[in-house]
């Protein structure tokens, strides 16, 4: 056998290892989900025909031609039974695109398509497209909302970027139809959007995340919410506030729309992230709140703190001390699949169930956002918990 061909035996091997690799929950406990023990997507899943030249008059030395840096940030759908994600891959190249992994179980053998998903380049301005959330819309399409992102024209800076929401749709994940980016006329920018599966006042819902630059939400409020009647030209005139920033919370700097939004006989859930500044830089985590579902825009519930913040190995990546999802499945059965990604590098699973998470979110208080009011809240419960004892006894 050639050096050439034992390399690619190993590779491959590796690969059949790496994908058919049973996954199981670790021993992480908070009684709101389970966290399992592997990834279920890493940069290591990419196909070595994504990576390798496999003609060994062209590539005697078996190189890595295109690398895979890493794979996170993956919308999530469940169709006749099997589950896709549709990742974001991101390139050594530092471009990032999207790919679709499919497995018959929510948490282990995600095996990528042969190619990746080829969106129809309208934008000859777009340089980037990441972070897709797919939404089964009760128009009878598969939408995938995105950030398409493009070099500031206006701006001499090598850096200034202006970021947009790309719409595609799709019936099966295969064929994909482009419509004309998302226009907000009171936001110049826009990530994280995300659409409602649910037409609201006969037209399309959309969250937002107004910003005023690329990074910096600045005045924008939080995570916004606009309707828009033609989905084929989306033009949102106004947008109006639904899960605020707030000082001294896990929101401070900004936050996002995370998985599409849920629909539960209590409201609309919503797994969003977070962000605030630290001495380290910016910490992402995940967070829920409820919106009504006569007012999808109004909260009425928002559990204090994170639900997912990154642990141990999570913390560390390209861009560490980031929790984020943009994608989540609900199974018949009520089963909930969150799949969140860890500092800019992998993708994980957490597991539990709508009725869990609805627990979680109505019943867990709200931050009282000073410390007075947190050692009041949680003496309160101190007090309870020992009353509650000396009763049992
Ligand atoms: O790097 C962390 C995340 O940063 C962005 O999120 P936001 O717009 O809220 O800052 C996104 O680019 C996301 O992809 C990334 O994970």
């Amino acid at each position: 056998m050639s050096m050439f061909d034992i390399a690619l035996a190993r590779e491959n091997a590796r690969y059949e290892a790496l994908v058919n690799r049973p996954n199981r929950p670790s021993d992480f406990y908070n009684g709101v989900y389970t966290r399992w023990e592997n990834p279920v997507l890493t940069r290591e899943h990419a196909p070595v025909i994504w990576r390798y030249d496999l003609d060994p008059a062209a590539n005697p030395f078996f190189m890595e031609r295109l690398g895979v840096n890493a794979v996170f940030n993956a919308g999530a759908i469940k169709l006749n039974g099997t589950y896709y994600l549709v990742a974001r891959v991101e390139g050594s190249d530092r471009k990032s695109f999207f790919a679709v992994a499919e497995s018959s179980s929510p948490v282990e053998g995600f095996r990528f398509w042969d190619f990746p998903v080829q969106l129809p380049d309208t934008c000859p301005g777009e340089t980037n497209v990441y972070d897709m959330r797919l939404t089964a819309h009760e128009d009878g399409w598969i939408y995938g909302v995105f950030c398409s992102e493009s070099k500031d024209p206006s701006n001499p800076d090598l850096s200034a970027a202006v970021a947009a929401a790309g719409i595609v749709r799709t019936k099966d994940l295969v064929a994909w139809e482009r419509l004309p980016n998302l226009v907000t006329k009171e936001s110049p920018q826009q990530r994280n959007v995300c659409l409602l599966p649910a037409f609201v006042e006969g037209k399309y819902a959309f969250y937002t995340r107004p910003m005023d630059g690329f990074i910096d939400t600045g005045s924008g409020g939080g995570i916004g919410f606009g309707l828009c009647d033609d989905i084929t030209c989306a033009v949102i005139d106004h947008e109006r506030i639904t899960s605020r920033r707030k000082y001294h919370t896990i929101t401070e700097i900004k936050n996002g729309a995370g998985a599409v939004p849920i629909r539960t006989d209590q409201g609309w859930l919503h797994i969003a992230h977070g962000v605030r500044n630290t001495a380290a830089g910016l910490r992402y985590v995940v967070y829920v709140f409820v919106t009504a579902l006569d007012d999808p825009a109004r909260v009425i519930a928002e559990p204090g703190g994170f639900l997912i913040a990154p642990r141990a190995g999570e913390r560390v990546g390209d861009v560490s001390n980031v929790a984020f999802t943009n994608g989540a499945i609900v199974d018949d059965d009520g089963a909930l699949y969150i799949y969140y990604a860890s500092s800019d590098t992998r993708l994980h699973v957490a597991s539990t169930t709508v009725a869990r998470i609805m627990d979680y979110a109505l019943h867990t208080p709200a931050d009282p956002l000073r410390s007075a009011d947190c050692v009041a809240q949680r003496c309160a419960l101190v007090e309870k918990n020992l009353a509650y004892l000396r009763n049992k006894i």
